[in-house]
């Protein structure tokens, strides 16, 4: 939509200005939400802001701070309810109100509970024009493992699986390298960079020594270098402190947490923190192993984890499927077979008959090189 075409909603094509400038702090923001913002008066255009990194000004500050003095009897358009708290940086709401802005249209409530609605009562209060809920399904997908975090308490959860034709992961030997081509695995760099954790299993540590991390060469992005500093936290799950001393994701930048369950064998568990990992006890589940509910609440709460990426095998992703912990599957199809030897995708319990079937809804399927890319969610029953 052009924004200077008066027929077309003129909200909508500055907020989709706003949503731009908001994606450019998506490898950069957590674990505060991607952010951006527009100001423009008597339709014209006058400043943008988005927010870059947690602990810098908000998007609302930049913009206001490049429009000055013209920003009073402007619109504000913001991808978030502006904040009503002090954080790290003051209160947006004040900023708006202080500048004299004239009317913000928002896409999306804040679902922080310390903002909340706080943010737009207070601009209307002050007797600020606001209209709520303009692009807001778009705005609620840019930020849905922040909402996630905020109103459920744990990441939202993707699991990446790469699989051939007939539905195989690895060789019955683990071997599974590689399945796709360059261009799924850039397609899953960049999910890597995005995320603030990944999640695997301790096999695959054991078969493919997975370093698990972002690399800036494998992006394909202007600024990799930059966002290849930030390394996602990489998460073990090693019910019974099984990792290798030796295993290279140990040695790479970035922090690895090694979960085990609670009361294991505390020297291997001092050695493993020798090497370098993080050792956090969790709670067994009713199978003896790591909770995994337990777990992603630890990642929300104490991780401040928005978006968690699996990349693991077919047990764990098996369970975190019969646990109901996976918000969107992310399969990666390549054109080959590796018969009937080869992995399963995932080993699901209790499925003998048709009626138990595990029903998924398509969400989106896209040809990267000679691969394709599936996006899918479980189907609510
Ligand atoms: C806004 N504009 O650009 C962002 C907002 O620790 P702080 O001070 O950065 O506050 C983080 C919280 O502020 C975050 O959890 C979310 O509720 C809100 N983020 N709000 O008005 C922004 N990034
Ligand atoms: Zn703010």
């Amino acid at each position: 939509m052009n924004p200077t075409d008066i027929t077309a909603g003129q909200d909508e094509a500055w907020m989709a200005r706003a949503l731009k400038l908001a994606e450019r702090g998506r490898y950069t923001t957590m674990p505060n939400p991607r952010v951006g913002c527009v100001l423009v008066k008597h339709g014209k255009h006058l400043a943008d802001g988005y927010h870059q990194r947690a602990g810098e000004p908000h998007a609302e500050v930049h913009a206001l701070e490049a429009a000055g003095e013209h920003a009073r009897g402007a619109t504000a358009y913001v991808t978030l309810e502006p904040c009503s708290h002090q954080g790290r940086t003051g209160p947006c709401c004040d900023a708006l109100i202080k500048a004299g802005v004239a009317r913000v249209v928002v896409a999306m409530q804040d679902p922080n509970p310390q903002v909340a609605g706080r943010g737009i009562a207070r601009l209307r209060d002050a007797g600020v024009e606001v209209r709520l809920g303009c692009l807001e399904a778009d705005a609620q997908v840019l930020n849905a493992g922040f909402v996630s975090r905020m109103t459920r308490g744990r990441p939202r959860v993707s699991l990446k699986l790469a699989m051939s034709l007939d539905g195989r992961t690895a060789m019955a030997s683990g071997e599974s390298q590689w399945i796709t081509g360059a261009e799924a695995r850039r397609d899953v760099q960049r999910l890597r960079a995005q995320s603030c954790a990944i999640l695997t299993g301790v096999d695959s540590i054991i078969f493919d020594n997975s370093r698990l991390t972002v690399r800036a060469d494998q992006l394909g992005l202007d600024d990799a270098e930059v966002i290849a500093r930030r390394q996602p936290l990489r998460v073990v799950v090693d019910s019974r402190l099984r990792m290798p001393l030796a295993a290279a994701c140990l040695s790479e930048p970035g922090e690895t947490l090694v979960v085990c369950v609670e009361g294991s064998e505390s020297p291997r568990r001092d050695a493993l923190m020798r090497s370098g990992a993080r050792v956090l006890e969790m709670p067994a589940g009713d199978d003896g192993r790591v909770d995994l509910g337990a777990l992603l609440k630890w990642l929300g709460d104490e991780g401040g984890c928005n978006e968690l990426l699996v990349e693991t095998g077919a047990t764990l992703a098996g369970a975190l499927m019969d646990a109901c912990l996976v918000d969107e599957l992310r399969l990666y199809m390549a054109p080959t077979l590796l018969g009937s030897d080869a992995r399963g995708l995932m080993a699901l319990s209790g499925i003998e008959r048709m009626a138990e079937q595990r029903p998924l809804e398509i969400l989106d399927i896209r040809a990267l090189g000679k691969d394709w890319r599936i996006l899918a969610r479980p189907a609510l029953a």
